[in-house]
């Protein structure tokens, strides 16, 4: 079965905080401590990360999740919690994740390139945290954050130099395995690579280059015919395009005409491929007597140019079935070695100029961060109302509110993010109803009650 997997979905759930502690100082000879109750510890964050060691999803189509260890829970005499450990999740280089809604996250294009995919929850203050002149002795903690988490659907396009492209059976398999040390199975068959296959070029002692060998494009590929559409995509981050084209075609398409159609279903799928460098080449040269050859492109050719033009030119019946009309920048065969240092050569030229055109590579694409700040008050029904937003949701995420002194807490906590305001502002009235995560309440403007329980103090344990 075939390994190559460019499309999975990925489940990610960064470790929660722990939550802190709510502890009193007990020494021999201290009569009544103070709160000395610990913070919980983060929870550890989920990273993807982008590996050349790894040119499939396929980890991933079984097995989904991803999580990071949760932060430990604070503990007496101020013990804070352990940190939660990140994980790092290895993709390939070439890598997009999307949310859902199919917003671009990241765009791991580099090896090493790093996203957050998902944040670890932060750890719950302890009780000696909340230690003030009005607070001597509180017994409430805060309770650790839930650590983000998200479904994502990831997509490989490979990113490599040059893509080899051309029909079925022409030698691009057997070009590549030429090349570079990759060895991916050839036969004397159309559709004998049925997944794209990378491969690395060492033109000479500095310079190195990837080439992918692509399945075979038929005509009518960028519709959905045969199997290269669906590769397709993987031609789209090539800095340079080999255009692969059988001299002697036991196919029995002249060459011109499958140059014509290559170019067509590029231009068909996406028309910036065309404005890509490429290299015309034609393959299998030993099969043809050397009389016959066809004559190569004047060397200005080079020029996408010139062979856009030769493009747009309309193939008519007098094209003979050698294709007189085509001239390769260059004819090779993987056998002989006829061309292949020359063909190396002048790509890893094309590669280079390539490199060096590009604007200065930054990396990861990071578009959005997991959770907007700030909150945001909606009205759920007539006297009922719904503050959410991760600010307001820490407020009131105590382990405890029932005490006075934690509903004090809560309530200037809330006031001074302003959702007092807000909530007026979205005309809340005394006596409706608010709810903040898993906290509902009722709300009166300006009192210092915040649940409106008995105001008596209780004595703190
Ligand atoms: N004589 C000769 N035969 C070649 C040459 N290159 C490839 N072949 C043969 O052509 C056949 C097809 O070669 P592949 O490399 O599998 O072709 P491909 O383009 O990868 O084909 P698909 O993967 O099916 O798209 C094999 O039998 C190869 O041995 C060459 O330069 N000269
Ligand atoms: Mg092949």
């Amino acid at each position: 079965m075939s390994g190559f997997v460019d499309e999975a979905q990925l489940h990610v759930k960064a470790g929660d905080g722990g939550a802190g502690a709510v502890a009193m100082r007990r020494e021999a000879h201290v009569d009544k401590g103070g709160p000395d109750g610990g913070d919980g510890g983060r929870g550890g964050n989920v990273w993807l990360v982008a590996t050349t060691n790894q040119s499939s999803l396929l980890p991933f189509r079984d097995h989904p999740h991803r999580g990071a260890d949760n932060g430990g829970h604070g503990g007496g005499k101020k013990k804070h919690g352990a940190r939660g450990k990140d994980l790092e999740v290895a993709v390939p280089v070439g890598t997009r994740a999307r949310r859902s809604d199919g917003t671009l996250m990241a765009d791991l294009l580099n090896a090493g390139d790093r996203w957050l995919a998902g944040e670890g929850g932060r750890g719950g203050r302890g009780n000696a945290s909340f230690l003030s002149n009005s607070r001597r002795a509180p017994a409430f903690a805060e309770q650790g954050e839930k650590g983000h988490e998200e479904w994502y659907d990831l997509e490989l396009a490979l990113v490599a130099d040059v893509a080899l492209v051309g029909f079925p059976n022409v030698g691009k398999s057997t070009l590549i395995s030429r090349i570079s040390a990759a060895k991916p199975k050839i036969a004397d068959y159309p559709f004998t690579t049925l997944e794209p296959h990378l491969g690395v070029v060492r033109a000479d002692d500095e310079t190195n280059f990837t080439v992918a060998d692509i399945p075979g494009l038929v005509e009518g590929a960028a519709e959905g015919k045969g199997l290269g559409h669906q590769f397709l995509r993987h031609i789209t981050r090539a800095r340079a395009l080999v255009i692969l084209v059988e001299l002697d075609p036991i196919t029995g398409v002249p060459p011109a005409e499958q140059h014509r159609v290559l170019v067509d279903e590029l231009r068909r799928y996406q028309p910036e491929l065309l404005d890509r460098p490429r290299l015309v080449v034609g393959s299998k040269a030993d099969m043809v007597a050397p009389e016959d050859l066809p004559a190569p492109a004047a060397a200005e050719s080079f020029d996408r140019v010139d062979v856009s033009q030769a493009d747009d030119r309309t193939t008519t019946d007098d094209d003979d079935a050698t294709g007189g009309e085509f001239h390769p920048d260059l004819v090779i065969s993987s056998i002989t070695g006829q061309g292949i240092p020359a063909l190396i050569g002048r790509l890893a030229t094309l590669v280079e100029g390539a490199r060096t055109a590009e604007p200065e590579a930054d990396g990861t694409i990071v578009i959005h961060r997991p959770l907007p700040e700030g909150f945001t008050v909606e009205r759920v029904g007539e006297h009922e109302f719904a503050v959410v937003g991760k600010v307001a949701e820490r407020a009131v995420a105590l382990n405890d509110v029932t005490t006075d002194e934690a509903a004090d807490y809560v309530q200037s906590r809330l006031r001074r993010l302003g959702v007092d305001r807000a909530l007026a502002k979205a005309g809340a009235r005394d006596g409706d109803t608010v709810h903040i995560a898993d906290l509902s309440f009722t709300w009166y403007r300006d009192q210092p009650e915040f649940t409106g329980q008995p105001a008596s103090r209780r004595r703190n344990r």
